[in-house]
């Protein structure tokens, strides 16, 4: 018989790498997707077969998390093994304009889905989505015993249900783990986090179809990672003995400015800094030939804008990964100059540029295929290619 997981924010970056992680482990899937007046299954609709299908392994089920009636039908009637709960308002800067929101399905939407587990009686395994965030203003590096500061509505929204989990695990014995991850990125990473928003900018850029990009805070220090092997440590978490929380990253960190550079440099482009605060500007200082024949030395291509600043901003975050290398094995493969360049080459190819292919390159040589759109990494690991 095949396992059963349930996800919730299955159309999201790690939903979708997940529910390939799951597929290539045989389980049988089922998310919940919002109705949207427009289509958004873009990241999962290379893994979708039509259900009426023999052997379909993949289901969708319309849902919100503010619906809770809803969520407690649903895990009764497909009584998940094991449940996932990824959806979330997930944007930081956005959680400012919208808190009561944010409050309401990122963190109350945990506690909905907490107590449609428990009104259902099913036995299953929680895993629950926390983050670097809850570090906010504390020191780095952070680990499981570092004071939690939270510097947003989002942040103190999954403050509160790191902590309902954790009160679901200790008052009713239910198995649920809290995977504190850091930032994790990949091509299918939201167009608006300050990753993507770069290597989009890069090749607009390179295309001719932007001419700056405008930036926050350049000085923000981030530990980012590759997000296909975090949803690895999902699923590691939930098929140990005994649950527990673990903090999930590479252990070094990167400034927004380091991002923009490295990105860049593999393109082609020198960027020179000139100015401080909100006059920082990027300048072309020399480009590989070839390049672009629209950019020239000397071209403004990064303007900071303080509308992307943040009301209370999370200067540095750095992961202690000590507990989970020594109680799950797990360690980062893909480290960060791979990282950008697997999403420069793959924002290239969207722009129909060539790529140098250094991403590609690094991901199959660390036992990931390629990834875009239109195919399966997991199905690529599988067939050895
Ligand atoms: P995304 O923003 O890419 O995906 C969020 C998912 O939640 C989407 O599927 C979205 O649906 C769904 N969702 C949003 N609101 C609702 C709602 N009201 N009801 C049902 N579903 C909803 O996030 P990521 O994949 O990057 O992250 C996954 C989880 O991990 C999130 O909880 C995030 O906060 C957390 N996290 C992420 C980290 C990262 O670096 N990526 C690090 C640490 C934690 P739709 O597609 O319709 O918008
Ligand atoms: P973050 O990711 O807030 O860490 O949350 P994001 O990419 O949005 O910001 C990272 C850092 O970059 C700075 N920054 C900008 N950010 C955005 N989005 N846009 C900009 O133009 C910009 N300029 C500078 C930010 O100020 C910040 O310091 C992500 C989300 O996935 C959360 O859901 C998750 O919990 C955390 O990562 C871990």
């Amino acid at each position: 018989m095949n396992k059963r997981a349930l996800i919730t924010g299955i159309t999201g970056q790690d939903g979708s790498y997940l529910s390939e992680f799951l597929l290539s482990k045989d389980y049988e899937i089922h998310g919940l997707i919002r109705r949207a007046s427009t289509f958004n299954t873009g990241r999962i609709d290379h893994i979708y077969t039509d259900p009426h299908l023999s052997g379909a392994r993949l289901f969708l089920h319309h849902g919100d998390l503010s619906d809770p009636g809803q969520l407690t039908d649903l895990i009764y009637n497909v009584q998940p093994e094991e449940i996932y709960h990824l959806g979330a308002q997930s944007h930081v800067r956005v959680s400012f304009d919208a808190p009561e929101y944010t409050g309401d399905i990122t963190g109350l939407g945990t506690t909905r889905l907490l107590e449609a587990i428990r009104r259902s009686g099913i036995k299953t395994k929680y895993y629950q989505a926390s983050s670097s965030e809850l570090f906010g203003a504390s020191h780095p590096p952070q680990n499981e015993q570092t004071p939690f500061y939270p510097r947003s509505p989002y942040a103190a929204s999954k403050l509160y249900a790191y902590w309902m989990t954790v009160n679901y695990r200790e008052g009713y014995n239910l198995f649920a783990c809290n995977g504190i991850l850091f930032n994790h990125e990949s091509p299918r990473r939201g167009e608006t986090f300050v990753t993507r928003k770069i290597t989009r900018a890069l090749a607009n850029i390179l295309s001719g179809n932007q001419k700056e990009l405008y930036i926050g805070n350049l000085e923000s220090k981030r530990d980012w990672g590759f997000a296909p092997e975090y949803v690895e440590m999902m699923w590691l978490m939930l098929n140990q003995e005994k649950p527990n929380d673990y903090v999930v990253g590479t252990g070094v960190s990167y400034s927004v400015k380091d991002f923009i550079n490295t990105a860049f440099s593999y393109a082609g482009l020198e960027i020179e800094w000139r100015g401080t605060d909100i006059e920082t500007k990027g300048i072309l200082k020399s480009m590989d030939t070839k390049v672009s024949a629209s950019l020239k030395t000397g071209n403004v291509l990064i303007v900071i804008d303080p509308r992307y600043f943040r009301p209370t901003e999370v200067n540095f975050l750095q992961a202690d990964i000590s507990k989970a290398k020594r109680e799950l094995g797990w360690e980062p493969r893909i480290h960060f100059s791979e990282l950008v360049k697997v999403m420069v080459d793959y924002d290239l190819k969207m722009v129909g540029l060539g790529c140098p292919g250094e991403g590609a390159a690094a991901c199959k040589a660390k036992g990931f295929g390629y990834t875009d759109h239109s195919t399966s990494l997991y199905e690529k690991v599988r067939q050895g290619q």
